[in-house]
C-alpha cells in the first residue's frame, strides 16, 4: 500500500466522531486572484488554439501558487477536507479547450498539490489532521439524455467512453496522494454509475482502495435529478457500492436544499454531507449570501442531525468555511440509517419490494420472442408504436417492465440499447425499472450501460458453467443490478422439484458468499413450463414449481421467486379465456407458497375468484395434477366453452394486447385530450382527421384542448 499522507487517522473513523468541515468554492476563490489569459495558458500551452482562460483545472499546471494558496486559505478556515481543483479534467470536458492529452499532468498536479497543502496543516495542528478529496466532476455531456430533439436515442457519450476517461482521471489522483474521490455535482446517475465503475477500476490499477463519496445536485424543488430521478431513486442505482458519504451540493442554496437533505438523511446507509451554494444567484449571477447568512441556513442542518460533512460550492469562500467550522464545534453527526432488508429497484421512481408488494408483476410484452406485434414493431422500426406497448403495461399497473429483442433476424444488441434509450425519454414509463432479458450475455452488458435506474438481469444460470456463472453476477453486480437465476446448471434445465432445489441453492450460495449478492437482490426462476401438453413426463412441471418455491422460501432466505407464468399455458394458444384461467390459478397457489414476482401480462383480467366453479376444477386438476386424465378433460371443457360462448354471440376473448382499449370509446375530444396528456400518438392522425370535420378551423382544436387539458391537468 502506498503511503502518501503523514496521517495515520482513518477519516471513516473520525467521520463517527465528528462532523467534518469540506471547503468552498474553488472557481470563486480563482475569480478573485483577477488572472487573465496569460495565467491560464503560460508557456505550456502557447501553440494550444482558442481560449484558456476559464479552464480553472489547468491552472493546477500554470499557476500552482495560485492553487495552493486557495488550499491553504481553506484548511486555515478549518476545512477538515479539501477538494482538489480537477473537477473538470478528463479528456470529455477538457477537449473542448483541446487539451485532453493534458489530464493525466493535471491530475497528478492538482491531487500534489492539495496533498502537500493538507500535510502542512496536519503537521501544523496534528489534533486535526486533513485530508485530501480527488474532486470528480460531471463532465459537460450526458449518458442518459439525447443532446438532439429529433433523436431521443441519440447519445453523445456513452457509459464505456465515459467510464475510460474518468478512469484515466482517478488513476492520476490516485496516485498523486488522495485520500478519498469524491464524484460531485452528479445529475446524470448513469454518468455517475461509470464513475463508480471507472473508481473501482482505478483502485484496483493503483492497487489502493481509498473511500468513495458521491454528491448530487438536484434540479427542482421536487428534488429530482436533471435526469429525473428522485433521491430515494438514485441512492438505490448506486447501493451496489459501499460509499463513505453522498450528500448534495450546488443546488438552490442551504435553504431549499433541506427537503431534498431530508430524504436522504432518512434512507443512507453512509454518511451525509450537504455543501450548497451560497445562496441563489442574484440577476447579475452572483451569490451573495454572507457567510453568517449561510451559516445560519446550515445550523439547522445540523441541528436536526442531518449531515455529517458540510462545506460550501458556489460563491463560497474561506470566510464561509471558517463560519461552518466555528458551527460544528461539538456538534453531534448524524447516524447513519439501517440498510433494507428488501430488494429496492428503481427507474425515474423508486420500488421497494416490502412484503406489503405481495407480488411485483413484470409486464411481459416489450419482447420479440413474446409478442408477434412488438416484434413486427421494431422490424419496421416503429418505435413510436413499440414504447406504447411498453407505456399500456405501465398504465395497467406493471411494476417493473421485462425488455427482449432475442430474435434471429434483429441485431438485438442495437435493437435494446435503441428501445432503452428511448425508453428513457418517456417519463411516465421510465419512471418503472426495467428488466433486461436476454439470452446474449453482451446484450444485458449492453442494456445495463444505457439505463441509470437499477434493473434486473434476466437471466444468469449455472448453464455454462461455475466460472461464467460467477463472472456474469460479479459485472451484473457492478453494473448495480439484482439478478435472475434461471435453475439450469451443466447438466440443462432443472425440471424437477429435487434438481430445482439443487441448482438454486447451489446458485444461492455462490452469489452470497462469493460475489456478495444480498439476498434480496437475487431472484430465482424455477422454471415455469408447459403443463397438459399431452407428455405425462410433463404433469408435474406446476406442481414441482410449486414446491421449489416453497422450500426455496424456507431455506434461501431473503431471495426471491419469481416466473415467466405465460409459459405454464402454451397448450391452449389461441384461448385466451382458458390461458388467463390457467394464470391466475397457478399464481394463486405459487403465491401461497411465496412466489413474489412473475412475468406476466399486466392486462390480465380473469381472476381466480371469478373463475366458474366447474372451469376452475378442471383447470385445478392440471395445474395441481390431481388426476391422469386431467389435460384431456380441460381440452374438452375449453372447447365446449368456446362453442357456448360463439352461440351466445359474444367471445370470452379477454382484454388481451390487441384489444381496443376503453379510452378510445371516448367523443373524439376526449380522446384528444386523453393522447395529449399521455403522449400517446397512436391514433392521432385518424382522431385529428375526424376532429377537423367538427371545427371550421385548425386552430380552433388547439385552443379547445389548450382549455380542457390544461384545466383538467391542474385540477388533478
Ligand atoms: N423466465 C424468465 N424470463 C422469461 C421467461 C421465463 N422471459 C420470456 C418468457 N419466459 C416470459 N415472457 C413471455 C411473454 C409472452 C408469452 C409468454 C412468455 C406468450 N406470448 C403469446 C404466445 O406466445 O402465445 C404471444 C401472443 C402475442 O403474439 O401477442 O405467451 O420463463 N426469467
Amino acid at each position: 500500500m502506498q503511503k502518501n499522507s503523514i496521517q495515520h487517522v482513518d477519516i471513516r473513523s473520525l467521520a463517527k466522531e465528528r462532523i467534518l468541515v469540506l471547503d468552498g468554492a474553488m472557481g470563486t476563490m480563482i475569480q478573485l486572484y483577477g488572472l487573465c489569459e496569460d495565467d491560464f495558458r503560460a508557456k505550456l500551452f502557447a501553440d494550444i488554439p482558442g481560449q484558456m482562460a476559464g479552464n480553472n483545472d489547468v491552472l493546477c499546471l500554470t499557476r500552482p501558487d495560485v492553487v495552493a494558496d486557495i488550499h491553504r486559505k481553506y484548511l486555515a478556515a478549518g476545512a477538515d477536507i479539501i477538494e482538489t481543483n480537477s473537477f473538470s479534467a478528463q479528456r470529455i470536458s477538457m477537449s473542448d479547450y483541446h487539451v485532453e492529452d493534458f489530464c493525466r499532468e493535471i491530475n497528478l498536479a492538482a491531487a500534489r498539490i492539495a496533498r502537500e497543502c493538507a500535510d502542512e496543516y496536519s503537521r501544523k495542528t496534528p489534533h486535526k489532521p486533513r485530508f485530501v478529496a480527488g474532486s470528480v466532476g460531471p463532465t459537460n455531456k450526458t449518458c442518459s439524455m439525447s443532446p438532439d430533439v429529433n433523436n431521443p436515442a441519440h447519445r453523445a457519450l456513452t457509459f464505456d467512453e465515459l467510464a475510460l476517461a474518468y478512469q484515466e482521471q482517478m488513476e492520476a489522483l490516485l496516485e498523486g496522494g488522495v485520500d478519498a474521490l469524491l464524484i460531485e455535482t452528479i445529475f446524470d446517475t448513469l454518468n455517475a454509475k461509470a464513475a463508480l465503475w471507472a473508481a473501482e477500476n482505478a483502485m484496483q490499477t493503483i492497487g489502493r482502495e481509498v473511500p468513495l463519496m458521491m454528491s448530487v445536485t438536484v434540479s427542482d424543488k421536487a428534488g429530482r435529478t436533471l435526469s429525473g430521478q428522485t433521491l430515494e431513486a438514485f441512492l438505490a442505482s448506486v447501493a451496489h457500492v459501499p460509499l463513505f458519504s453522498v450528500g448534495l451540493n450546488c443546488s438552490f442554496g442551504a435553504r431549499d436544499m433541506k427537503p431534498s437533505l431530508h430524504t436522504l438523511a432518512q434512507r443512507a446507509t453512509c454518511f451525509v454531507s450537504a455543501y450548497p451554494n451560497a445562496g441563489l444567484p442574484n440577476s447579475m449571477g452572483q451569490y451573495d449570501q454572507t457567510p453568517e447568512m449561510m451559516a445560519q441556513e446550515v445550523a439547522e442542518f445540523i441541528s436536526e442531525g442531518l449531515v455529517n460533512i458540510v462545506g460550501g460550492c458556489c460563491g463560497t469562500t474561506d470566510a464561509h468555511i471558517a463560519a461552518l467550522s466555528a458551527l460544528v464545534q461539538d456538534a453531534v453527526p448524524r447516524t447513519p440509517a439501517h440498510a433494507s432488508e428488501y430488494m429496492t429497484l428503481s427507474g425515474l421512481d423508486v420500488l421497494h419490494l416490502t412484503p406489503q408488494v405481495r407480488f411485483a408483476n413484470v409486464g411481459e410484452r416489450c419482447n420479440v420472442a413474446g409478442s408477434r406485434k412488438f416484434l413486427r414493431l421494431i422490424k419496421e422500426k416503429n418505435y413510436d408504436e413499440a414504447l406504447e406497448i411498453a407505456r399500456k403495461q405501465v398504465e395497467d399497473g406493471a411494476l417493473v417492465i421485462d425488455v427482449n429483442m432475442d430474435d434471429g433476424l434483429l441485431d438485438a444488441r442495437s435493437e435494446m440499447i435503441t428501445f432503452l434509450n428511448l425508453l428513457a425519454a418517456e417519463p411516465e414509463i421510465a419512471r418503472v425499472p426495467l428488466m433486461i432479458d436476454s439470452s446474449d450475455w453482451d446484450v444485458i452488458r449492453a442494456g445495463l450501460k444505457c439505463v441509470q435506474g437499477k434493473c434486473i438481469v434476466n437471466s444468469i444460470s449455472l448453464k455454462e458453467g461455475e466460472t461464467v456463472f460467477l463472472e456474469r453476477a460479479r459485472e451484473a453486480h457492478r453494473l448495480g443490478a439484482a439478478v435472475v437465476v434461471m435453475a439450469f446448471d451443466e447438466a440443462g434445465q432443472a425440471d424437477t422439484y429435487e434438481r430445482r432445489i439443487e441448482v438454486c441453492s447451489r446458485a444461492y450460495t455462490l452469489l452470497v458468499d462469493q460475489v456478495g449478492f444480498a439476498p434480496h437482490d437475487i431472484i430465482f426462476d424455477p422454471n415455469v413450463l408447459a403443463v397438459a401438453t399431452g407428455m405425462e413426463e410433463h404433469d408435474n412441471y406446476a406442481v414441482d414449481f410449486i414446491r421449489a418455491t416453497a422450500w426455496i422460501r424456507k431455506n434461501l432466505p431473503g431471495a426471491h421467486i419469481s416466473g415467466g407464468v405465460s409459459n405454464l399455458s402454451f397448450s391452449f394458444r389461441g384461448n385466451n379465456y382458458i390461458r388467463e384461467a390457467m394464470h391466475a390459478v397457478f399464481l394463486y397457489h405459487a403465491c401461497q407458497e411465496g412466489m413474489d414476482m412473475g412475468i406476466v401480462n399486466p392486462a390480465t383480467v380473469v381472476m381466480y375468484d371469478d373463475i366458474p366453479t366447474d372451469t376452475l376444477e378442471y383447470i385445478e386438476d392440471v395445474v395441481l395434477n390431481r388426476r391422469k386424465d386431467a389435460a384431456e378433460r380441460l381440452i374438452n371443457h375449453a372447447a365446449w366453452l368456446k362453442e357456448q360462448a360463439q352461440n351466445e354471440g359474444q367471445t370470452h376473448s379477454v382484454a388481451g394486447q390487441e384489444t381496443q382499449n376503453t379510452w378510445r370509446n371516448g367523443s373524439v375530444d376526449e380522446r384528444l385530450q386523453y393522447a395529449l396528456m399521455k403522449g400517446i400518438g397512436e391514433h392521432l392522425d385518424e382522431d385529428l382527421t375526424e376532429a377537423r370535420t367538427h371545427y371550421v378551423h385548425a386552430v380552433e382544436i388547439i385552443r379547445f384542448l389548450e382549455k380542457n387539458t390544461i384545466l383538467d391537468f391542474l385540477s388533478e
